[in-house]
């Protein structure tokens, strides 16, 4: 009897272990410290799209049909997600620099052409030789045929840039001023190399754009085919801008707005490169990332998304009839920044996704949202749409139902080795 007193406590004992293990089980990908992801607006709703998640920091990603290319910045590898599953086979694997900002860091897609962007080194982890842009084709199953396109400079960790995006079959890259300081950064002295620029890197072209600081973002409107990006400001002013052909950013003169006549009227100190303000800004920094435009089948087709690396928050802006800057309801955001005393609420309109550095309209016409913190694609769809059975915590009723069968099979396994165990002290006591 005091053998089978003892068995049941050491179960009841290994039952408590085995639920206490449960939740790290359940959250797998590594943000246990965050609930995960939620929405504002009625009528959307967000889920988490690959259940096993992406490790190693994904950075960006892009679609080849209903297919997505995922960058892990670290490894050099790139991943396919299809069907909402992780294939556990890379299908490509380069050499990358990890220092500060450089890594894996940027893809667009044409059909079945994949630009990607990435600071090479001469092993990962290695010593950085420069950023590539490199043309792969996608075979369905692997890139390959690599074209070496453009190479950019990474002198410094920082201000690698690496966002990317395309047109009507032409493609942009951003690098920020990685550290150098000459004419592409509106300072006097003739000397300039490949930084501060939106460039078109297929076909060639020249700078689409200088004065860039930093960006982690560009997006093209697809009702008008205009580009915009994101800026990172310094202590004060990241940005979001409208981009024609031959905008100067400002940097390093000016950075956000200003109504300073004397200093735009100095610039640009090369070529004829137009300045403007900034279509919004936050006075103090969230480091913005991924822009991408809304959809009509989530019901947002006047509406551009932003994320950033600061605060988790999922920013919504409401484009002006014309498409070449935002309207603003609160009194708060007419003048275009985001202040320190501000209200954010007019522009916040999901929170909880880490520091997310990818948005793409995927070829259903939701948002998938890339957390390089949490290692997770997440997908942005209607609230309606009936494909959710928990619509306000989808992401806490999947880690749910993972968490229940989790435990079905442990206290089978539990129950199972009890019992073997009883059995034999009852034979035992028996031969005895
Ligand atoms: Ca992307
Ligand atoms: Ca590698
Ligand atoms: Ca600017
Ligand atoms: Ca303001």
């Amino acid at each position: 009897m005091m053998r089978q007193g003892k068995n049941v406590k050491v179960f009841l004992l290994a039952l408590c272990m085995s639920m206490s293990f449960l939740p790290v089980f359940g959250s797998h990908t590594g943000n246990n410290e965050s609930p995960g992801p939620v929405m504002y607006e009625q009528s959307l709703t967000v889920e988490r799209y690959v259940k096993e998640g992406i490790p190693n920091s994904p950075t960006t990603m892009a679609f080849v049909g209903d297919d997505i290319l995922v960058l892990e910045r670290y490894t050099g590898l790139v991943r396919l997600v299809r069907d909402g599953q992780l294939s556990p086979w890379p299908v490509l694997d380069v050499s990358v620099a990890k220092d500060g900002e450089r890594g894996m860091l940027g893809i667009t897609t044409i059909e079945n052409d994949a630009y990607l962007y990435f600071t090479a080194a001469d092993s990962d982890a290695g010593k950085a030789i420069e950023n590539r842009v490199v043309k792969y084709t996608w075979n369905g199953d692997k890139l390959v045929d690599p074209v070496l396109l453009k190479t950019l400079p990474s002198d410094n960790y920082y201000h690698n840039g690496g966002a990317m995006t395309n047109h009507n079959g032409q493609v942009y890259a951003v690098i920020g001023d990685n550290g150098n300081y000459g004419w592409l950064q509106n300072r006097p002295h003739e000397w300039k190399n490949d930084t501060s620029v939106i460039l078109r890197v297929d076909p060639p072209g020249p700078y689409y754009a200088i004065g860039i600081r930093n960006s982690f973002g560009l997006a093209i409107d697809p009702v008008n085919g205009s580009l915009w990006d994101t800026e990172n400001g310094p202590d004060e002013y990241d940005e979001i801008n409208f981009v024609p052909e031959n905008f100067n950013s400002g940097w390093i003169e000016i950075m956000g707005p200003t109504d300073n006549q004397t200093k735009i009227d100095s610039l640009p100190k090369y070529g004829d490169y137009v300045y403007s303000n900034p279509e919004f800004s936050w006075q103090k920094p969230v480091a913005p990332t991924a822009i991408e435009f809304g959809s009509k089948e989530l019901g947002q087709d006047n509406k551009v998304f932003v994320v950033d690396c600061n605060t988790g928050n999922l920013y919504r802006f409401t484009l002006n009839p014309d498409r070449t800057g935002f309207v603003f309801e609160s009194p708060d955001l007419q003048d275009l920044v985001l202040n320190v005393d501000d209200s954010p609420d007019e522009i916040i309109v999901g929170s909880g996704f880490g520091c997310s550095t990818d948005i793409e309209l995927g070829p259903d016409g939701f948002l998938y949202i890339l957390s390089l913190s949490q290692g997770e694609i997440y997908r942005i769809i209607p609230a309606a749409s009936g494909e959710q059975s928990v619509p306000d915590s989808p992401i806490i009723g999947a880690t749910t139902e993972y968490i229940l069968i989790t435990s079905a099979i442990i206290a089978t396994i539990i129950v199972a080795v009890v019992a073997t165990m009883l059995v034999r002290v009852i034979i035992k006591k028996r031969k005895s």
